[in-house]
């Protein structure tokens, strides 16, 4: 027997434990040590029944996605299809029963599912996350989750991904039994109770599955919905194509059916970016010189500075409101939470807390009034944090004595539905210092991304350019609407203009008049957002900016604008032409490929991945493209920077390529090879 499966008896039932830390992903390996096991209670007449337990904090959370790698990069000729252990799990003679805690997901789940019960503990979440790794179960998952949750079920599992507690696992049939206590002993209990009957085959249920009559406007439905909430992907309109396949073919046909699609799906560019950015997130929270047993400082009171007491609470309380109308929250939960708000017009009352986290106008001026206030009344060890999305860290630090406590922690607006946490460190910020607003980034269930100080960071010294080359585009002739659809179509989640019109064209426009002076001479500016701005079209908030906005905000070309800008545009002497849609994107995308790589050179971000995450989860970047480092790497760095030197000899030189752009596309190297650690200083 292996190391990452053992074989042991209780009381006549035999017990498979898969041990593979962390998550007992089901390797070829640990599928091998199965197999073994599987081989030996074939043998064993004495066997009542068969428990599969998982060692450590979890049952199996899927297959081992590092090996997909090997397998798509060709490393590996073939995959060796986890189905024909699964249908010999499921013809053991002796009742199977899955014991299931921490997550069930994926191969995990259709291991489980070939089981012939399956026992959990509450705490236990189950799943078919495959589709955001851009691939579909591939273990007829498809096949056996319909006939034992039904097609609408499974269909919500499998096309959308989200996990499933233990409690609606059992409601919808998918789990037998929720056990307390000790998961083991739960389960031999209820092995000898089920040993004397009979091993129901799920592949062998056909009561959940409907007529085609039935199903036909439920996989309607559900094709609607995944065009709409996940536009582009391919994944979840082919777990839907394997479902139907599973509700009209016989078992074996079906599967057939869902290994073609699975396959095709695994060979896709989209999955490769999906599965970038799935090790992604977890690789950004690895800092090169903060160790991971850092100590971190407590955090369990934090003072926010900033928000208009009365308004900041409102939103808040709808907000709240809202998450209990979803059923995400229970009135009660609420209620505790918002006493546990305090306002103030006081900053003595700050005297005693942990952290602050500063969100003023972003105002230089104004911020290092604030922090000279924090400095002057916090608690020696108070982590001073500012919300800019701009501003030198370093800058407002200084106004403090204990610039080792400032750290920038820039949210994303809404930032109670904004995943990213942009974590900027100043020159002398701490290191413990770090590391807490690492781990309390993983305890808001943000992703935090740790980068350097400059000017606009990363998210934001990136995405001025990008909406700058996207006004130009506008000026020489291309509709306000066509720049917008061109990026949309693309996938980003909203165009840059009607991006800006969002947050509000006013917030750059007072930011460039403050840092005028800083514009070099004879570099060509956007100005027809300022343009804007003087008329007072400031966006959604003044129902007119790029677009005109309806009472609901729902936004419509506006004719005057289009008239505006050929008459801003003619009186300023600029020629305007027909524009691709290929154009379109090659522009704003490659100028945010190569801010990106001066930023990796300057070492203000770690890593090409860390721009990824920062663009998947707070400007709206389709995850099934990467990130725009990875679309690079995709596209390949040689052509890009040949594409972006021609750019260079038609528009000006913000297009030089930057040198590592130059050097890694001259060396057929990739931005995924390099790495912008440049120790401390960076
Ligand atoms: N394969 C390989 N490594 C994995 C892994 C997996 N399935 N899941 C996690 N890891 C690594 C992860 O990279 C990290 O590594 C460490 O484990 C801890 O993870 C046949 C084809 C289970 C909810 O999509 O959602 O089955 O950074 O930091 O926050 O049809 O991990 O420490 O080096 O995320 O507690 C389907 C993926 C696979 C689930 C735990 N399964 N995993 O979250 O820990 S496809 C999934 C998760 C499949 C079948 C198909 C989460 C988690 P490192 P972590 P966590």
């Amino acid at each position: 027997m292996s190391d990452l499966v053992q074989l042991t008896k209780m009381d006549g039932v035999a017990v498979v434990t898969i041990n593979n830390p962390p998550v007992n992903a089901l390797s070829s390996a640990v599928s091998a040590g199965i197999a073994a096991a599987v081989a030996q209670i074939e043998k064993d007449d004495a066997a009542r029944a068969v428990v599969f337990i998982g060692a450590g904090r979890t049952f199996i959370a899927g297959a081992d996605i590092k090996e997909f790698g090997e397998l798509t990069s060709g490393k590996i000729i073939c995959r060796e299809s986890l189905k024909p252990l699964l249908l010999r799990i499921e013809d053991l003679r002796t009742p199977v029963v899955m014991a299931i805690h921490g997550t069930a997901f994926g191969g995990g789940l259709e291991l489980a599912m070939a089981g012939h019960y399956r026992i959990a503990l509450s705490s236990a979440q189950v799943g078919q996350p495959e589709v955001k790794l851009g691939i579909i179960p591939g273990a007829a998952g498809t096949q056996r989750l319909p006939r034992l949750a039904g097609v609408a079920k499974a269909l919500e599992m499998c096309a959308e991904g989200s996990p499933v507690k233990a409690e609606d696992a059992l409601k919808f049939g998918i789990l037998d039994r929720l056990v307390e206590g000790d998961l083991l002993t739960g389960a031999i209990a209820f092995a000898k109770e089920v040993a004397a009957k009979a091993a129901p085959k799920t592949r062998e249920r056909s009561e959940k599955l409907g007529t085609p009559e039935q199903n036909a406007a439920i996989f309607a439905a559900a094709r609607e919905t995944a065009r709409k909430k996940q536009r582009g992907l391919l994944a979840p309109l082919a777990a839907i194509d394997a479902i139907e396949a599973g509700s009209q073919l016989p078992f074996d046909e079906a599967c057939k059916k869902e290994e073609e699609l699975f396959t095709k799906c695994l060979f896709s560019d989209q999955s490769k970016a999906l599965i970038h950015a799935f090790f992604g997130e977890r690789e950004v929270a690895k800092i090169p010189d903060v160790p991971k047993e850092m100590p971190t400082l407590g955090v369990d009171s934090v003072g926010i500075v900033g928000a208009a007491l009365d308004r900041g609470l409102a939103s808040i309380q709808k907000n709240y409101a809202n998450s209990v109308k979803r059923g995400r929250f229970t009135q009660r939960f609420v209620d505790e939470r918002l006493k546990l708000i305090r306002p103030t017009l006081d900053y003595s009352e700050f005297a005693g807390v942990d952290m602050v986290v500063e969100a003023v106008f972003e105002s230089m001026a104004l911020k290092k009034e604030v922090f000279s206030q924090l400095d002057r009344v916090c608690k020696p060890g108070a982590i001073l944090a500012t919300n800019t999305s701009s501003l030198s860290i370093d800058e407002i630090a200084s106004a403090t004595s204990r610039p080792q406590s400032v750290i920038g922690t820039h949210f994303f607006s809404p930032a109670n539905v904004m995943r990213l946490l942009e974590i900027v460190r100043g020159a002398a910020t701490g290191k413990e210092v770090i590391a807490t607003c690492m781990q309390l980034s993983k305890k808001l269930s943000k992703v935090g991304v740790l980068v350097g100080n400059c000017m606009g960071f990363v998210g934001n010294r990136m995405f001025g350019p990008y909406r700058r080359e996207a006004q130009f585009l506008v000026e020489e002739g291309a509709s306000v609407e066509a720049v917008d659809n061109a990026l949309y179509e693309f996938g980003m989640a909203m165009g840059p203009l009607a991006t800006g019109d969002l947050a509000g064209l006013d917030v750059g426009w007072r930011i460039r008049k403050e840092f005028r002076h800083l514009q070099k001479p004879g570099i060509r500016q956007a100005f027809i957002e300022d343009r804007l701005c003087e008329l007072g079209r400031f966006g959604q908030k003044t129902g007119a900016g790029w677009y005109k906005y309806d009472e609901n905000r729902r936004p419509s070309p506006d004719p005057q604008v289009a008239d505006l800008i050929r008459q801003w545009t003619s009186a300023a002497g600029i020629p305007r032409r027909q524009i691709s849609v290929e154009e379109i994107v090659e522009r704003c995308i490659y100028t945010l490929v190569n801010e990106g790589a001066r930023l990796l050179e300057e070492g203000i971000a770690l890593r090409a991945v860390d721009i990824d995450i920062i663009y998947l989860n707070g400007y709206g970047f389709p995850a099934y493209r990467g990130g725009p480092m990875w679309y690079a790497d995709a596209v390949g760095l040689k052509k890009v920077c040949e594409r972006i030197r021609e750019f260079q000899q038609c528009f000006g030189n913000w297009w030089e390529p930057a040198p590592l752009l130059q050097r890694l596309g001259g060396q057929g190297k990739t931005f995924a090879e390099f790495s912008g650690w440049q120790g401390a200083a960076a």
